[in-house]
């Protein structure tokens, strides 16, 4: 009895150690969380997060790939990237019993092709990519196309993200593709034309475009929404608006590598994330739109009705979500994304 005892003891003592390791390693997009909301949920929990961001996904992709146990215990890729990445083994399922606050999201952002039962994925923001101007040096609606930006006047003026996908879907939608196309000669168009482009460019850049744009070191070019609603508080010449012609939309959501340690403090922060208050603070934080029903009904009205963030029906209309366009064109993409970056 008394061995069995201390066996039962031995087990328990074991299991409260591996779950007791107060740490969690998140990786997630830079300009994604405010230090406020870090510094509650390591108070609430006593869980210290190591915070580390990246600006793509590739370069995110590219590091679990390299070293699966690299120790990340949470990651936010795009849409493009969860069927990818959980198709090549680099995600654990998500228990879902875990995570009682996954029912403050919004059903339409749920069960979409690219994971079809949110078996891998919990949406964390979504976003838009569009047309960055500031209006002191261009009058509002000079510009209404991404097509706009080859203009001869634009010389050395745009600041294009720094972004394969990204990158090309204004070419591909200029030429009337799919920002998703896999079609090779459609690929090579787009690499053509933003051949074209690059006397324009000023400058390729993702993670400091906010205060790129900000400072007017970039006065034109393409920029994220959220950044773009953050910069716009600080500089209101600059703005973000949506091209007439389209432009792509992204659903970036929560997984968990599968490589992780701390899993369970995963889930917490997962579902403190979820938490209707703290979803409303990251995003008023970043600008970024939430797919948190029960937050975005706690939202003051300046956000909650900002265009920028939360495009109307019609313009949403006209985007685009981004998808996996499977390893062949992705090939083909990063093939001539290096050839025109060399080109730059
Ligand atoms: C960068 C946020 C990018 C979001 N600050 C891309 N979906």
């Amino acid at each position: 009895m008394k061995y069995f005892l201390f066996i039962i003891l031995l087990f328990v003592s074991l299991a409260v150690w591996a779950d007791d390791e107060k740490i969690l390693n998140v990786y997630n997009w830079s300009g994604y969380i405010s230090d406020d909301v870090l510094n509650q949920f390591e108070k609430e929990t006593g869980i210290h997060v190591n915070y580390t961001t990246y600006d793509s996904n590739e370069t995110m992709y590219a590091k679990l790939k390299a070293d699966p146990d690299a120790g990340y215990d949470m990651v936010v890729p795009s849409t493009y990237f969860i069927d990818r990445m959980y198709k090549q083994g680099m995600l654990q399922k998500i228990d879902r019993s875990k995570i009682p606050n996954f029912k403050n999201l919004n059903p339409a952002l749920l069960n979409k092709a690219f994971d079809p039962h949110n078996q891998y994925s919990i949406p964390y923001f979504w976003s838009t990519t569009g047309i960055v101007i500031n209006t002191q040096y261009y009058p509002a609606g000079s510009i209404t196309n991404w097509s706009d930006l080859w203009k001869g006047q634009y010389k050395d003026q745009l600041l294009i993200l720094d972004d394969v996908r990204e990158a090309f879907s204004m070419a591909l939608i200029t030429l009337g593709y799919s920002a998703n196309d896999v079609d090779p000669a459609h690929i090579k168009a787009a690499y053509l034309k933003l051949r074209q482009l690059l006397p324009n460019v000023r400058l390729f850049n993702d993670e400091a475009a906010a205060s790129i744009y900000i400072d007017e070191d970039a006065v034109l070019g393409m920029g994220w929404n959220g950044d773009i609603y953050m910069a716009n508080k600080e500089n209101p010449k600059v703005k973000f608006l949506y091209p007439k012609g389209g432009y792509v939309l992204s659903l970036d959501s929560m997984a968990i590598p599968r490589g992780a340690r701390h899993v369970e403090n995963a889930y917490k922060f997962i579902n403190f994330i979820l938490r209707p208050d703290i979803a409303m603070q990251i995003s008023m934080a970043t600008g970024y739109a939430s797919p948190n029903l029960a937050a975005q009904k706690l939202m003051p009205k300046a956000l909650a009705q900002n265009e920028i963030t939360y495009p109307d029906a019609a313009t949403l209309a006209r985007g685009e979500v981004q998808t996996d366009v499977g390893p062949a064109a992705n090939a083909i993409y990063e093939k001539y994304w290096e050839l025109l970056k060399i080109g730059a």
